[in-house]
C-alpha cells in the first residue's frame, strides 16, 4: 500500500488539520510499504501572496509535522515545488479535465461565494492536486472530509486518461476518520484557517485557553439536560480528554446543571495536557532548521525519484515523447 497526502502552509496547523489528516499520516507510516507526505506551497500560493511569509510557513509546515511525530525514516518528506516533475504532470492532466468538473468543487465555490477573487490557479487546485496524488502512484489519501470531492476529481481525470490513453494511472481512494472527518471551529462551523475559528496545535497555552474561552455556545439554560453528541465543547473535549473523562463529561451534560464555564476550564486543561509534549519537540526542531532543510531535501530526492517514472509514463501514453 503506498500512501500519500500534502497539507497547504497557509497559516499555523490547527485541530482540524491535525486530527482529520495529520493524525492518520502518523498511524499510516508504520503500515504502508511507502509513504509520501508534502507541504503544498505552490497550493498555497493561491492564498499567500508574501514572499516572505510563504517561505516561513513552509518551514514552519515541515517543523510542525515533524514535532507531531511523522519520521523520516519511515515517511517521505518533502515540499510540493522541489518536484517539478508534478507541474508537468498537471499540464497533461489539465488538457482532458472538463470545466464543469472543476466548476462544480464546493471549495472553489465556497471561495468565491466569501468574496475570495478566483484566478486560473484557484480553479484549477483539483488538477494540481490530482497530479500531486498520481505522481506517486498513491492508492490511499488521508485527508478531512473536506477534501473528499476532490479525491473524486482526481479519479475521474486518472479514469478518462486511462480509458483514452490506456492504463497509467493507479487508482487512488481517500481516507478519513469516522470521529474526526471535520473538526468543528470555535463557532461550530468547519474548522478552517479561512473562517478565522480555528485552535491552532502549537499556540502556548494561555493563547489556547483565551481562544477556547471565547467559543460560542447556545443560550439554553444551564440546568437543562443535555444531549453532549453535536456540541462544539464536547466534541473538542472527545478529541483530547481521557476514555474516563469524556464518559465523565458525557455523564455531567445528560444529567444538567451544569456551567459552560467550567466545560471550557476542562477542555483548556486537557487541551494544554495533550499538547505539552509536540510543543516542547517543536521547540527542538524549531532550534535546528538546517536539519529540517536536510529531511526535506533528502525527501525531495525519493520524491522526484518515484514522479519521473510516473510522468515518464504518463508522457509516453500521450505522445509527448519519443517522437
Ligand atoms: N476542520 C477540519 N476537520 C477535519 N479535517 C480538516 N482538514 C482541514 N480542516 C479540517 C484537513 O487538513 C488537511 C490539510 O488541509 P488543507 O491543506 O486544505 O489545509 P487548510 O488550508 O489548513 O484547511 P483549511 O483550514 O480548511 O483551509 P481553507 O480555509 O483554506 O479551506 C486536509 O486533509 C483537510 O481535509
Amino acid at each position: 500500500m503506498r500512501v500519500l497526502s500534502g497539507i497547504q502552509p497557509t497559516g499555523p496547523f490547527h485541530w482540524g488539520n491535525y486530527f482529520g489528516a495529520i493524525q492518520q499520516y502518523i498511524e499510516l507510516q508504520d503500515v504502508a510499504d511507502e509513504a509520501y507526505y508534502f507541504i503544498a506551497n505552490l497550493h498555497a500560493l493561491t492564498t499567500v501572496r508574501d514572499k516572505d511569509l510563504l517561505k516561513q510557513y513552509t518551514l514552519n509546515g515541515a517543523i510542525d509535522l515533524l514535532a507531531l511525530g511523522l519520521n523520516p525514516e519511515k515517511a517521505v518528506l518533502f515540499i510540493q515545488s522541489d518536484v517539478p516533475e508534478v507541474s508537468e504532470l498537471c499540464w497533461l492532466l489539465m488538457t482532458g479535465t472538463p470545466m464543469g468538473l472543476l466548476e462544480r468543487c464546493v471549495s472553489y465555490k465556497d471561495k468565491l461565494a466569501k468574496g475570495l477573487k478566483a484566478d486560473a490557479g484557484l480553479f484549477a487546485y483539483p488538477v494540481l492536486q490530482a497530479a500531486d496524488i498520481l505522481a506517486y502512484d498513491a492508492d490511499i489519501v488521508p485527508v478531512g472530509e473536506d477534501q473528499l470531492q476532490h479525491i473524486e476529481v482526481c479519479r475521474d481525470i486518472a479514469g478518462s486518461f486511462n480509458h483514452h490513453f490506456g492504463e497509467t494511472f493507479v487508482m487512488p481512494k481517500g481516507k478519513v476518520l469516522d470521529q474526526s472527518a471535520r473538526v468543528p471551529g470555535t463557532d461550530g462551523e468547519k474548522m478552517s484557517k479561512s473562517y478565522g475559528n480555528t485552535l491552532a496545535v502549537f499556540d502556548d497555552a494561555k493563547k489556547q485557553r483565551k481562544q477556547i474561552m471565547r467559543i460560542q455556545t447556545d443560550s439554553r439554560p444551564m440546568d437543562e439536560a443535555k444531549e453532549p453528541d453535536g456540541d462544539v465543547l464536547y466534541d473538542l473535549y472527545k478529541l483530547v480528554a481521557t476514555e474516563d473523562e469524556v464518559a465523565a463529561m458525557a455523564a455531567t451534560y445528560r444529567a444538567g446543571g451544569f456551567g459552560y464555564g467550567e466545560i471550557k476550564k476542562a477542555l483548556a486543561e486537557a487541551s494544554e495536557r495533550y499538547w505539552a509534549e509536540v510543543r516542547e519537540r517543536r521547540e527542538e526542531y524549531a532550534a535546528k532548521p538546517e536539519v529540517v532543510r536536510e529531511i526535506l531535501a533528502a525527501g525531495a530526492e525519493k520524491a522526484r525519484a518515484k514522479a519521473s517514472v510516473v510522468l515518464k509514463r504518463a508522457q509516453d501514453a500521450c505522445g509527448v515523447i519519443g517522437y
